[in-house]
């Protein structure tokens, strides 16, 4: 028994280590399968998330070297992986429009190229340029109406920009016959011959029009930005006007914008307020503002009355331009005297009310060739057919001086030196003659106007003192001329004289050596154009050295066929290669690095409370 008992027990001890064994067993294959489920599960979310990650990544790499389109990496399946596809895609695109601001010297510079930085770069966005100056002016002749592109440097720079760009160009309708060229949204399509933009006319009373153009931005402001040595007139009224006109422009911009973050390019200091009016109501914009005109040392802007709001006003861009380093330093200085802002000349911005703005400069240029030039006799037809126009023999050596009829020109200081010039070398008397094209500009001001009387009798008593049957040492023609026609004198002369006293860039230089595709004439220019800076083969003066100038101007007249093609040479390539669309291209550039970042930053803002949610 109790063997059995024992045996039993043992049997039952037997069974039981069985039975434990079996379940220590079960544990182990339990464990084991576990174990090797959770290595599985792991496994293949392992293989799941590698798979994403590759893809993601092949789509990275197929987005840098551009075999894909940005898109496709919105279709990433894993839905985690989203935000930071989308947050590529943008730095992707950030770093293809830094590339391309880098090699932008790769760039063939052209209406193509403008075109392809607004399709690929900026996305067909919306471009709006507004100005006070519009391109194209209806007038009424009688039962004719006349159309006529006015002599301004923004014109000739913006318009092929604008024939590259589509758009719309809001303006200050100032033709009498503009309110019967428009339909009925005050629009009308240009250039008349091919229609390829829009203008919009803001209207202005005449009150408004004397006030804010010929009053603050005219009397005022550009007297205070160019050292002329004219004191500008400050007038409470015509400041009042200028702010009324400004909020009118700043309604005009809102009205035409389809979407509420347009790129918007603001140009000139007719409208300085503009920039901040329209970033009030459109704060997702990107604004440009393009400063033609030089910008003082802050002793001399410090006299503006109202300088707190121009400044306030200007820095409501996304990036102010100015034509040289020197004049965005000026601007460094003058907000770092009257504004409470942090200046950072190291990155070239400025923070003010929590809002930056980037300050660069972009030196404008001409088209290349100009359009001016297509179907020009050749030079020696213009020089003929210019000497035969003037009534002056065919061996007559011409200078050439092209401009508004405007004191910063230097028109009075030009013709001194020529004086000076016979009076040292005489000669020259009746051997070479000075053609002088000043086109009106801003005649109600008496500034001008008195300024037109002292030209015509500087003139008057050159040609006194100098002049003959059938000679005038001075040809002045007080008229506007066609841009066609400008370009044949260019053509015609032996040398071109640009003396401004004080310039933002000055085109006249550029557009000289443009037309001269037979590599001969010198240029003599002003050291205060934004040009000289550049064009460093012209023969370079200070207009106020009347002496110098004579000498350079008699050095020109001597100057040996081969020495003007290797200046010449020089300065055309320059111009060839700086382009106005260049000049456009880089601002826009500019914009679309500043659209996306600011994109991924909104992007990466987003994508956070999203990730913590889920
Ligand atoms: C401002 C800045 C800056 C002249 N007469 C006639 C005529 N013109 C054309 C010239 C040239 C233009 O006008 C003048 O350009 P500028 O650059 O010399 O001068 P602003 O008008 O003062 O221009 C200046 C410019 O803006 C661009 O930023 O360079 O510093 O002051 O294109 O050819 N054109 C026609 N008839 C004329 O009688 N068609």
């Amino acid at each position: 028994m109790l063997e059995g008992r024992q045996l039993g027990e043992l049997l039952i001890v037997h069974d039981m280590s069985f039975i434990e064994r079996r379940s220590a067993d079960t544990k182990k294959y339990i464990f084991y399968l576990f174990a090797a489920i959770a290595a599985v599960v792991a496994l293949l979310t392992v293989v799941i998330a590698e798979l994403s990650w590759r893809g993601l990544i092949a789509g990275v790499k197929a987005l840098i070297s551009g075999e894909r389109d940005a898109h496709a990496l919105d279709g990433t399946r894993v839905p985690e992986l989203r935000p930071i596809a989308r947050d590529l895609q943008a730095l992707v695109r950030d770093l293809a429009a830094e590339r391309r601001s880098r090699d932008e010297s790769q760039i063939g510079w052209g209406p193509d190229a403008l075109r392809r930085i607004l399709r690929e770069d900026l996305k067909g966005d919306e471009v709006l340029i507004v100005s006070n100056r519009e391109p194209y002016i209806h007038v009424r002749h009688g039962n004719v109406i006349e159309i006529q592109q006015p002599a301004s440097g923004l014109v000739t720079a913006l318009e092929p920009v604008m024939r590259a760009c589509s758009g719309t160009w809001i303006a200050h309708g100032s033709g009498s016959a503009d309110r019967e060229a428009v339909d009925v949204n005050d629009h009308v399509m240009v250039p008349p011959e091919h229609p390829a933009y829009r203008i919009r006319r803001v209207w202005l009373t005449k009150k408004e029009e004397q006030g804010y153009y010929y009053g603050f931005a005219n009397e005022g402001l550009w007297p205070l930005c160019h050292i002329a040595h004219v004191r500008p007139t400050f007038r409470a009224p015509d400041w009042e006007h200028y702010c009324t006109v400004n909020r009118r422009f700043a309604d005009v911009v809102c009205d035409e914008a389809r979407t509420e973050d347009p790129i918007v390019l603001v140009h000139d200091y007719h409208l300085a307020l503009l920039p901040r009016l329209v970033r009030q109501r459109l704060p997702r914009a990107t604004i440009i503002t393009f400063w033609h005109i030089p910008w003082p040392n802050p002793e001399a802007f410090g006299i503006l009355p109202w300088r707190e709001a121009v400044l306030e006003g200007l820095l409501g861009s996304s990036i102010l331009g100015f034509h040289t380093q020197f004049h965005c330093h000026n601007f460094f200085d003058t907000v770092d005297r009257f504004l409470e802002a942090r200046v950072d000349r190291e990155s070239s911005t400025i923070i003010h009310g929590g809002e930056q703005t980037e300050v660069r400069r972009y030196p404008i240029s001409i088209e290349y060739p100009p359009a001016a030039l297509a179907g020009q006799p050749t030079v020696t037809e213009c020089g003929s057919q210019i000497r035969a126009r003037l009534g002056v023999s065919a061996d007559l050596r011409l200078g050439l001086g092209i401009d508004r009829l405007d004191y910063t020109k230097g028109i009075l200081e030009r013709f001194m030196a020529i004086e000076r010039l016979l009076e040292l070398e005489p000669r020259w008397i009746g051997k070479f003659s000075f053609v002088q094209i000043a086109a009106p500009s801003r005649s109600s001001i008496d500034e001008y106007q008195g300024f037109e009387a002292k030209v015509r009798a500087l003139a008057d008593q050159i040609n006194g003192r100098f002049g003959r049957e059938g000679y005038q040492p001075v040809i002045l023609k007080v008229e506007h001329h066609d841009a066609r026609q400008v370009y044949t004198y260019y053509r015609a002369a032996d040398v071109c004289y640009v003396s401004s006293l004080h310039d933002g860039m000055n085109l006249v230089a550029k557009e000289f050596v443009a037309a001269r595709e037979d590599e001969r004439g010198v240029l003599v220019l002003s050291q205060f154009t934004g040009a000289a800076r550049e064009l460093s083969e012209a023969l370079i003066v200070n207009p106020y050295d009347i002496e110098q100038s004579a000498a350079a101007i008699q050095l020109a007249l001597a100057m040996p066929p081969e020495e003007q093609r290797a200046r010449m040479r020089s300065m055309r390539n320059l111009i060839q290669e700086f382009n106005v669309y260049r000049w456009a291209g880089r601002m826009l550039i500019d914009a679309a690095r500043m659209r996306h970042r600011s994109r991924v930053l909104s992007h990466a803002r987003s994508a956070r409370p999203q990730a913590v949610s889920r």
